[in-house]
């Protein structure tokens, strides 16, 4: 996602906190956050050059056109490294925060602060449908099309174009309304589906691969479908792909503050 979407998975996440993850989350923030998880959650997108290993771990390549994940085959590098995938990311980035309930933050062999800035960022990025896309295609970043008459590649559409539309004609050109939309169905229309997201397989802290085979289902089903090089996107895809954008930033919101909620509690 772009800035708005980590903004909203990282709002909406931080409003479910208890209040054992909400004092760990106020503890690990930087001072400058002010607390405001929002405020950091594209951090790991700034960290990319410095941090120049953690670029591949935004996303996760799967092959051409069968629209499955599998942790094994698909969670590695462009080298070939395995775990080197947002899947791998998460889970890697959970183990360490646990650590924080054993040491003190201050002892941990981690520096917690940043794992919890990449946890928070790489649960919003694997609810992106197209970071869980086709390898040829770089996850639609080689896919040219035209965003209504401006020229755009796919995978941009999905990171920015169809929330900042959606913002410009429903929310008053502003985040806050987009995520309080998106807040109202979480507690009606979608109350009972939230309970399933919330919920990890026993035993399990975090459940990225279960966010992964999801993600590339709706690039097949959503984000690919009907669209070749050059396509002409507008209202037709707009209005019929806004309901899967806000579902998946209404997945990853509850999904991070569940996760938090495991690790802290
Ligand atoms: N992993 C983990 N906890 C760790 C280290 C790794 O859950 N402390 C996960 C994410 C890694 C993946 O396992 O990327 C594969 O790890 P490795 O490459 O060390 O086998
Ligand atoms: N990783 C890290 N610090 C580094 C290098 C890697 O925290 N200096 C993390 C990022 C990934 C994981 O390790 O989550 C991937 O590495 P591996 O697959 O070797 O466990
Ligand atoms: N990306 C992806 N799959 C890839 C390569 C990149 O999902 N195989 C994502 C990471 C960024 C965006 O696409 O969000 C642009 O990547 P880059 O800056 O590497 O072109
Ligand atoms: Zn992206
Ligand atoms: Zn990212």
């Amino acid at each position: 996602w772009g800035n708005d979407g980590h903004v909203a998975v990282c709002r909406i996440a931080q409003s479910r906190l208890r209040e054992a993850a909400a004092d760990a989350v106020k503890q690990l923030l930087p001072e400058s956050a002010d607390n405001d998880l929002g405020s950091v959650c594209t951090w790991a997108d700034h960290v990319k050059f410095h941090y120049h290993w953690s670029s591949a771990l935004h996303f996760i390549d799967t092959p051409d056109n069968l629209c499955t994940y599998q942790y094994n085959r698909d969670c590695k590098d462009e080298d070939g490294v395995k775990g080197r995938c947002v899947a791998g990311a998460i889970n890697n980035y959970t183990t360490q925060l646990l650590s924080y309930n054993s040491a003190s933050s201050s002892h941990s062999e981690y520096n917690l602060t940043e794992a919890l800035l990449f946890l928070s960022h790489f649960i919003g990025d694997i609810h992106q449908p197209l970071h869980v896309g086709f390898t040829s295609d770089r996850g639609g970043n080689t896919i040219d099309v035209h965003w209504y008459t401006r020229k755009q590649v796919l995978h941009h559409v999905w990171d920015n174009n169809i929330i900042e539309t959606a913002e410009e004609r429903f929310y008053n050109s502003n985040i806050d309304g987009l995520v309080d939309a998106i807040q109202q169905n979480i507690t009606t229309d979608w109350a009972d589906l939230v309970k399933k997201w919330e919920t990890c397989s026993a035993n399990n802290t975090a459940c990225p691969d279960v966010y992964a085979s999801e993600g590339i289902k709706a690039a097949c089903d959503w984000a690919y479908k009907g669209v070749s090089e050059g396509s002409v996107l507008e209202d037709e895809y707009f209005n019929s792909r806004l309901p899967i954008v806000k579902l998946r930033l209404a997945q990853g919101g509850v999904r991070l503050a569940a996760t938090l909620n495991r690790i802290f509690g």
